[in-house]
């Protein structure tokens, strides 16, 4: 059984011995993040060791209790998604992906069951959910209510962190969830920080371009069973549906409730929905916020949501995150991704053997990419690979090694990486889109990736000397030392 909804998931959590429960007062404007920072970030940073969940259960200024770092370890996402191991997800996407087309009945009879299954994860439209316990609309509605935090000192206000952003694309009419950041203006105003390249941008423009004085409907959902509220992160491709990749996560379709005041579907277990809509003429400025990069990303110009209708549970918990200098709880979301995934990067580009993204590359900065050669230039083909798929295009340093270079282990990484490059030609610059919150490019959203080809260098490619073997001893002598060993006195 799926976990219901996101107060399931703390009782999951905390019955695990992953959850901590904070009785004091402490004020969402800078010292819960600040308690996040000691408790989480400090802790994550010894070997071995992360902090637990915490639940704030008397935040200043509000009667709702606030979750955070609820998947701010691998073992937590690992409860989130209901595995002993993140490899499962992984296994699984695996064997959707080698159904091939059937070719005798045998084989068309053997894929029965898993088309049956795909087919059960479909999102499922139900009449009525918890998150409408409360509803609220017009004067009644006041997002200053909940515990909305400042993380920073020099943050332009308060942030929701960990909405599921909800759109329509406005010429095939199919849904996108994203995760993006929404600046808190007043009681019923905030920022849409979706970045140009993300699909809630691609509907804006696109009914702006019909439409430049009309609005775009949006709601947002905060706090949902778990593989529901992280799936507004997932780098899929655009009109693929978000809520229907939540429901394969949880092995159960997900259930969506119609909205109020417009033509949105939300998860019916959320705990808060903001139900309104996006001007397409109106932008504000947004920031300065935070960010996971460790700095400040600065004030730019986003469209701004309007809320109408505020429905939420009774108790209603905010779930939220706290980003700022790496590792921080994003990370662990992030690396489950890159687990998950990597299946998928497996069948478009068999090649390629592991992939690793060390947290204080926060994703886009950094990846490393270890693959099995074959031909002359290979390296350089995977580089350019990876600026093409998805929002891997903004990987502004890829590093790619041989098959038997272990990517997660950066000592080793670093040592065989720069053993096997000569810089001046092994090193390959391209010009692309580059992640917006990139303050070194030398525009926003667009600049240069670097890509290391850190691979043996073959005779075919022009490498004219011979290629030394890497030091290992003897199994011989390694038996013979064995056997002295307990002599030694060491
Ligand atoms: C905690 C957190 C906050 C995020 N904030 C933003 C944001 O403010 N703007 C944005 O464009 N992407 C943000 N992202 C990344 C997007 O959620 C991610 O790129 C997602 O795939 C976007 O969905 P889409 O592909 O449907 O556009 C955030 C991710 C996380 C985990
Ligand atoms: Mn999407």
């Amino acid at each position: 059984m799926a976990h219901r909804d996101l107060r399931e998931f703390v009782k999951v959590l905390e019955k695990a011995g992953e959850l901590k429960r904070i009785r004091a007062e402490v004020d969402p404007l800078l010292e819960i993040a600040e308690v996040v920072q000691r408790v989480a970030r400090d802790a994550g940073r010894k070997p071995n060791s992360v902090g637990p969940a915490l639940l704030f259960e008397k935040p200043k200024g509000s009667q709702y209790p606030v979750l955070v770092n609820a998947f701010g370890s691998v073992r937590r996402m690992e409860l989130a998604f209901e595995v002993e191991a993140l490899d499962e997800v992984a296994a699984r996407i695996g064997g959707f992906l080698k159904m091939d087309t059937p070719q005798g009945l045998f084989d068309k009879i053997k894929m029965l069951p898993k088309l049956a299954e795909l087919g059960s994860f479909f999102p499922k439209s139900v009449k009525d959910g918890a998150c409408k316990e409360i509803i609220r609309k017009g004067s009644d509605i006041n997002l200053l209510d909940f515990p909305i935090l400042q993380t920073w000192p020099q943050d332009g206000g308060r942030y929701i962190t960990f909405p599921l952003v909800f759109t329509k694309n406005p010429e095939t009419g199919k849904r996108n969830v994203g995760m993006y950041r929404m600046q808190v203006y007043d009681e019923r105003t905030t920022g849409m920080h979706w970045q140009t390249q993300k699909h809630g941008a691609e509907h804006f423009r696109r009914a702006r371009a019909k439409n430049p004085e009309g609005r775009i409907a949006v709601s947002v959902a905060i706090g949902a069973d778990p593989a529901t509220a992280l799936a507004g992160m997932l780098p899929i491709p655009p009109d693929l549906d978000e809520m229907m990749f939540a429901g394969f996560l949880r092995r159960e379709p997900v259930e969506m409730v119609a909205c109020q005041t417009n033509d949105l579907e939300v998860p019916a277990n959320a705990e808060i929905v903001l139900e309104g809509y996006v001007n397409l003429n109106e932008m504000r400025t947004e920031g300065p916020f935070g960010d996971h990069t460790g700095f400040y990303s600065l004030e730019a110009e986003y469209p701004v949501f309007h809320v109408e209708c505020a429905t939420h549970r009774k108790e209603a918990i905010y779930l939220t995150t706290v980003v700022g200098p790496p590792p921080q709880e994003d990370f662990y979301m992030g690396y489950a991704v890159e687990r998950v995934f990597l299946p998928v990067m497996k069948m478009q580009y068999p090649e390629i053997v592991d992939v690793a993204m060390p947290a204080e590359g926060i994703f886009h900065n950094l990846m490393i990419v270890a693959i099995r050669k074959s031909y002359p230039g290979h390296a350089r083909k995977v580089m350019n690979a990876i600026w093409s798929l998805g929002q891997a295009m903004f990987t502004k340093m890829i590093v790619v090694v041989d098959h038997d270079v272990d990517v997660h282990n950066a000592s080793e990484v670093v040592w065989k990486a720069l053993c096997a490059i000569d810089p001046e030609r092994d090193v390959q610059f391209s010009l692309g889109p580059v992640d917006t919150l990139d303050h070194a490019a030398r525009m926003q959203d667009y600049g240069s990736k670097m890509g290391i080809d850190a691979t043996r260098k073959w005779k075919s490619e022009g490498f004219e000397r011979p290629w030394p073997e890497e030091i290992v001893m003897d199994a011989g002598t390694k038996a013979r030392v064995d056997a002295l060993w307990k002599t030694l006195g060491i």
